[in-house]
């Protein structure tokens, strides 16, 4: 039978504990394409070392990484979850398309402004061709929709150029991937500062609520989240700490924002807090559960991570040798 789903591809930096925002933001939407697409979900550790890791520690987030993946409700039976840096088809296609790339275009990418800023002390040139790679990510699969958050937009807009400049050139060799604009997920800020997102690289671990941490830990961080001194609970510009905690909580139990705002007219901040507290840790405590069981069960982990980089690695591999026949490198000799 012709197989007639649409591919999707995304994919996580294990760059540090998995947080809230990319559960409620990414993940968690995840788990509801898989019936309906053929989704690809890598690990992109290549992604992560443009930023300066601990080996130990990126190999341990990677890991775990993997295994929220499958505790969040990512079936590896019918998603392909992977290591980027297993299937080298991504870094042979990336210097590829590194040769299709103009400096100027990478020069106006805001993420590689922003993190040459915070990274002043190691601009390398994997922070400038970033977007090359995640082009190569996404082509190598003939993605048609990818997931992004308006962080990544700029990187799927130079993706499609790339790939419209190559196609032009040798043919139709590379679909043309479209935003996948879903349910949008909610954006979850920091904690101790709710004008930026909760982001899993913060240093200050009390912006971040891990979706590993203990329940007293969770709801100790919620109850030192920054709030306000006017003791109302509702959405507004001018309450950035109450607004992140209702769409926490929103998320997590499903409710509306009305429907949050009525249930706590006349509650304290105090136990606002508690019952925000509570909801995130009934709601992560089967994740969490599920992760504990992956943790014992290494044998399993290792065939999800085996087969997943075969399942990838064929795929890309077929995208591969056609765009080096069109560039002109002389075929193999079997
Ligand atoms: N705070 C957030 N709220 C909602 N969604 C979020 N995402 C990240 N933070 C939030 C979504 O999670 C996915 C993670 O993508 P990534 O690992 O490639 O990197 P990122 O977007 O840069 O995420 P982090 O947590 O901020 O990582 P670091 O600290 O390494 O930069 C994306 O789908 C993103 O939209």
């Amino acid at each position: 039978m012709l197989d007639t789903k649409k591919t999707i591809f995304s994919g996580m930096q294990p760059s540090g504990m998995v947080t809230l925002g990319n559960y409620l933001g990414a993940l968690n939407n995840w788990t509801k394409l898989q019936d309906e697409y053929n989704c690809l979900y890598c690990i992109v550790d290549m992604h992560a070392i443009t930023v300066r890791q601990d080996p130990a520690k990126l190999r341990k987030q990677a890991k775990e990484l993997l295994m929220q993946y499958i505790a969040v409700g990512l079936d590896p039976e019918k998603n392909i979850i992977y290591y980027q840096s297993h299937v080298p088809q991504h870094a042979e296609l990336s210097w590829v398309l590194n040769c299709y790339t103009y400096m100027g275009e990478l020069s106006r990418m805001t993420q590689f402004k922003e993190k040459s800023q915070r990274h002043a002390e190691n601009i390398n040139s994997g922070l400038f061709t970033y977007p090359v790679l995640m082009a190569a990510d996404i082509l190598l699969y003939q993605a048609d929709l990818v997931p992004v958050g308006e962080d990544q937009r700029q990187h799927l807009e130079i993706t499609r150029d790339i790939a419209e400049r190559f196609n032009g050139i040798y043919g139709d060799v590379f679909t043309m991937p479209e935003p996948y604009i879903g349910k949008v997920g909610a954006r979850i800020m920091a904690l101790q500062d709710p004008t930026r997102k909760m982001s899993k690289s913060d240093e200050n671990k009390n912006n971040t609520i891990a979706l590993l941490d203990e329940p007293a830990v969770i709801m100790n961080k919620i109850k030192r989240a920054v709030t306000d001194s006017d003791n109302e609970i509702r959405f507004g510009e001018d309450k950035p700490g109450i607004s992140n905690l209702l769409s926490i909580y929103c998320a997590v139990t499903g409710k509306t924002p009305a429907q949050a705002e009525a249930e706590f007219a006349n509650t304290s901040y105090g136990a606002f807090k508690v019952a925000v507290g509570e909801a995130v840790v009934a709601n992560l405590e089967p994740i969490q559960k599920k992760v504990k069981e992956l943790e014992k069960n290494q044998d399993y982990m290792d065939s999800v991570i085996r087969s997943g980089a075969e399942k990838a690695s064929r795929i890309a591999e077929k995208t591969l040798r056609k765009v080096h026949k069109k560039v002109g490198f002389p075929p193999r000799i079997k």
